[in-house]
């Protein structure tokens, strides 16, 4: 009776730590199946593609990105009353810190944020500098919609 008790608690400690230990394994599992398949990523939440919204801060808390993850950025194209957006990708680091949108390429017009949004795939394993082309850099340097991406390499799996 006095070794049968402490038998049994251990017994039962160790249901509770299987189970414990199922049940942190399957999440994990379903994150790893998760993250193998490419992930499809509004830009900027809710807040869409928008000015005054901290894009920095938010790719540090999105990340990381993967090659093959899309972007989606969601703009309204220009109606008369709104501040059109776009989506530039610049050549380094030292124009995206200055916005500096002289050689920068037009991925995303004004009118290509509407309805569904703009879809980007990373495609490339170079850092990414994206930024609003509007207003001259305003947009990139005042309204802090730059971000930077350098998209890694899916983890292998079986
Ligand atoms: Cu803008």
């Amino acid at each position: 009776m006095g070794a049968s008790k402490p038998s049994f608690v251990a017994v039962a400690l160790w249901v509770l730590l299987g189970s414990l230990l199922y049940g942190a394994g399957a999440s994990e599992g379903s994150l790893f199946y998760g993250a193998d398949a490419s992930n499809i990523t509004v830009v900027g939440g809710d807040q869409g593609w928008t000015f005054g919204f901290n894009y920095t801060d938010w790719a540090l808390k999105s990340g990381p990105f993967y090659l093959g993850d899309t972007l989606v950025f969601k703009y309204d194209p220009p109606n008369g009353t709104n501040h059109p957006h776009s989506v530039y990708l610049l050549r380094d680091l030292n124009s995206f810190q200055s916005c500096d949108l002289k050689r920068a390429l037009l991925v995303g017009n004004v009118m290509q944020g509407g309805g569904k949004g703009f879809y980007f795939t990373l495609g490339l394993r170079t850092t990414h500098y994206f930024v609003c082309g509007e207003k001259q850099g305003f947009h990139c340097n005042q309204g802090l919609m730059k971000f930077s991406i350098k998209p890694l390499k899916r983890p292998c799996h079986h």
